[in-house]
Formats: structure tokens, sequence, C-alpha cells
């Protein structure tokens, strides 16, 4: 029998749990960043988060009150190993050991993520990604958690959104670590982190455990009338944003990124890409939008530009509402890698909206929207022969939203951020209704 459709939500330690000091967890970059004047908008502080840590039992309910089959959570690396590296917290890994006991008695099946963006302070003070180092870090953490936890979870993911990190946390510095390196700097981060997947999905495989890389990908969109040099920076973008963390990994090279002025990826030594070659039972694919990508202006630093797709809805934090992106990313998955391409999940699809209030209830019918149209998009691909094995929204509670603190709420259950009430939305109730009606019936798309 194959194993059912997954439905699920994701979080991320970081963004939900709070109690940052607590049980001898270390600090991580985002303690760091988020403590710097300006980092973190009007200064939001993580310190609690949707307290989580305390917390975690309602949310558990309220995972169990929503019908997901699945969740996806993140585990604090600096909660199990203090200092990245060296002595394993124990009270850290209980508290994981204890959700996925809670999580398997109501038949939700765990899917953790090892690493999603909170790096221990100590491995950054050391070179964080810039190091060779904090991969190898990573590869022995993930066995710790796997030696605790491996007999009940079978699959792992093991970084979030690499490029992202890449991105926002060592190119432009509005994620932690803050770093506004260059090429070729900003590739020796990318390749520490494609090694650290590779050592890691090693030490998973080598405990028969599976191992998945999760990406965001945004496919590339034109101008209407696109030239020469608007193709190329389509071209440039999709090698930076949409390759650089895949091709290497399934096809055991590194997209062309001459046009970044890199001959090379910097750091890579004689039998990484053997790591790293097909390394991933499975990709897991966070979608939010597609890009608009544009010849740039000349002299501009990067080889593309990035426009603004009009003509569509907005979400709350002023991304573009395009669900056929998310059927062109499955299928050109699927088109692009054939044969080398392992089972797909939609690991993070979702929306921040404004909330209104109406007698008690929480009305968010811009998120409805957005997920019936994203949930049909993942039908559309899937009839279309991607094989997509699992669906989670972004996210269960409104929660610490990276740089823009608790203004954008992208959760089914919203959070008062003073009394940590938490109200389920009317999406919540449109998504239990949509699980219910698909896990009754035959796994297919509708
Ligand atoms: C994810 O990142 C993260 O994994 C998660 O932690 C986070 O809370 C969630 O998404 C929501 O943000 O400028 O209009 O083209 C998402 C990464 C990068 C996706 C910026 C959208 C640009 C939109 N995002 N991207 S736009």
């Amino acid at each position: 029998m194959s194993s059912p459709f997954l439905w699920g939500v994701a979080s991320a330690a970081f963004q939900v749990e709070g109690a940052l000091a607590e049980d001898g967890r270390g600090p991580s970059v985002w303690d760091t960043f988020a403590a710097r004047p300006g980092a973190v908008r009007d200064g939001h502080s993580p310190a609690v988060a949707c307290d989580h840590y305390h917390r975690w039992q309602q949310d558990v309910d309220l995972l169990d009150r929503l019908g997901v089959n699945a969740y996806r959570f993140s585990v604090a690396w600096p909660r199990v190993v203090p200092q990245g590296t060296g002595p394993v917290n124990k009270a850290g890994l209980d508290f994981y050991d204890r959700l996925v006991d809670a999580l398997l008695e109501r038949g939700i099946t765990p899917f953790p993520t090892l690493f999603h963006w909170d790096l221990p302070q100590a491995l950054e003070d050391a070179g964080g990604w810039s190091s060779r180092d904090t991969a190898s870090a990573f590869a022995d953490y993930a066995a710790v958690v796997a030696d605790r936890m491996g007999d009940r979870v079978p699959r792992w993911i093991t970084l979030n959104e690499p490029v992202v990190h890449m991105a926002y946390g060592h190119a432009f510095g509005t994620h932690a670590p803050g770093h506004a390196l260059e090429v070729p700097g900003v590739l020796a981060v990318a390749h520490h982190l494609l090694l650290a997947h590779g050592l890691a999905a090693a030490e998973l495989r080598s405990r028969g455990l599976e191992a998945l890389l999760t990406n965001n990908l945004s496919p590339v969109r034109g101008p209407q009338d696109p030239t020469g040099a608007d193709l190329a920076a389509g071209a440039a973008y999709d090698a930076l944003h949409n390759r650089l963390f895949t091709d290497p990994v399934l096809l055991g090279s590194y997209p062309d990124l001459s046009a970044f002025g890199a001959a090379e990826v910097p750091g890579v030594r004689e039998g990484d890409l053997g790591v790293i070659a097909g390394s991933a039972d499975g990709i897991g694919v966070n979608y939010y939008n597609p890009s608009l990508v544009l010849a740039p202006e000349e002299g501009a630093g990067l080889p593309f530009a990035l426009g603004e797709i009009t003509g569509v809805p907005t979400t709350a934090f002023g991304w573009p509402v395009v669900p056929e992106g998310l059927t062109d990313t499955l299928v050109g998955l699927s088109e692009r890698y054939g044969e080398a391409l392992p089972p797909l999940y939609v690991t993070e699809n979702g929306c921040s909206c404004e909330d209104t209030v109406v007698d008690g209830r929480v009305a968010d019918p811009g998120r409805i929207a957005y997920l019936e149209s994203h949930i049909a998009a993942v039908d559309a691909a899937r009839a279309r022969g991607a094989d997509v094995r699992g669906y989670f929204v972004w996210t269960l509670t409104d929660n610490f939203e990276w740089a823009e603190g608790y203004h954008q709420r992208f959760g089914l259950v919203h959070v008062d951020h003073e009394t940590q009430v938490r109200t389920p939305k009317d999406s919540f109730a449109r998504y239990r209704d949509i699980i219910a009606a698909r896990t009754g019936a035959p796994d297919s798309p509708a």
C-alpha cells in the first residue's frame, strides 16, 4: 500500500518557541541579530514568540482539531547542541522527543527540519557558513538527533531554503547573521550549506532514514516582450535562485554562474560533489510567488533586476498571488530533472493576510482563496505527472516573521501576542474541511 498524501502545516522553531534561554538552549544567530537596533521592524522581540515551548500541547491539540496527518516543525540546533559542537543538551532533545510522541499518539506524522536558520552563535563566531567546519558540525548534530528519534521518525528535512538564508542572511544582510558578502564569498556559503546537507544525508541514510532538502523556488516571469538581455537576466536569476541548491543535489554539478562573475564556486574540494550528488530522497518545495526578472541597469551589481508583477492580487506582505506559478514549479522540476527527481513535497505555501475580527470570529477570506487556488494548482501539477506526496500550509499560528516581527500574520490560527490566546480563523475551518473531504476519498487529484 502506498503511503497516504500528507496534508499538513509547517512551522519553525525560532518563529514559535520563545524560551530562548531555557533548559540549556544556547544563543543562535537570530537571538543576536534580532537584538540589533533596526534589524526587526519596530524592534519586535522573539523572546516569547508564540510561547510554543510551554504551550506545545495546546498547539498539538490544534493540529488534532485541524485533522492534519503530518506536521512540519524544526529542531533548534542550539537547544540540542548549545555551542554547535561538543556537549549535547539532553533537555533540548527531550522537548522534541515529547513532541514527536504526542504527534504520533494522534496519528500525525512528524516531519522535522534540522536547520531553519537558527545557527548556534558559537559556530557563527567561528566563521559560520563561511567555514567548512560548520558543515561537519551540522552532520554531527544531525546524527545526534537521528539517534534519539530515528526509531519513530523515518523522514527528515536537512535545510530550509538555503538560498534565502544565503541571500538574505549573507548578502543583503536583512536576516541573521546580517552579512553583506559579495560573490564569490557568498558562493562559499552556498557550497558549505550544500556540503552540510550532503554530509547530514549520509548520516541519516546510514541509519535507514530518508533525507530531504527544502528549497524556496520562484518561477521566472519576464516582461511581455522580452529582449535578449531580459532572457539572459532570467537565466541568471534562475541559476542562482532555483538551481544553485538543486542541480548539485540532483545532477551532481553547479549551474553556470558565469553571469555573476564566478568562474567557479570557491571552497569545492575533491569529492565534495560526490557527497552532494544524489543526496536527496525527496525535494521540499516552498512556494510563495513567481519573480518578474528584467535586464539590469548598466553597471548594476547583479546580472538581473526584479520587477513588480502587476494585475494580480497581492498579499498583506505585498507578494503577488499567482497560483499557476506553483503548477509551473512542480511540473518544471519533473521536466528538468526527469528520472533524477525524487518525490516532491510542497513543504510551505501560504500568505500573510489582514484579519478582520467579526463577533469574535477571525475572518480571512484572502487566505481561504489563496489556499484553495494553490491546492488546485498542486492537483493540476499531479494531473500533469508531477509526483507530489504532500502539501503543508505555512503556518499553524501567527508567529515571529523574521525581520517583519509580528507584523505579518501567516497563521490559520490567530495569536494575540499579548495574551497568547489562540483563535482559529475561518481558514482553519476551511482547511479542516478540505482535508476531511480529501483524506476520506481515494488518494488522487480531484
Ligand atoms: C519562508 O521564506 C520561510 O521558510 C518561513 O520561515 C517564513 O516565515 C515564510 O516563508 C513566510 O515569509 O518580493 O514579492 O517577490 C519565504 C521566503 C523570500 C518568499 C521573499 C517570498 C519575495 C516575495 N520569501 N520572497 S516578492
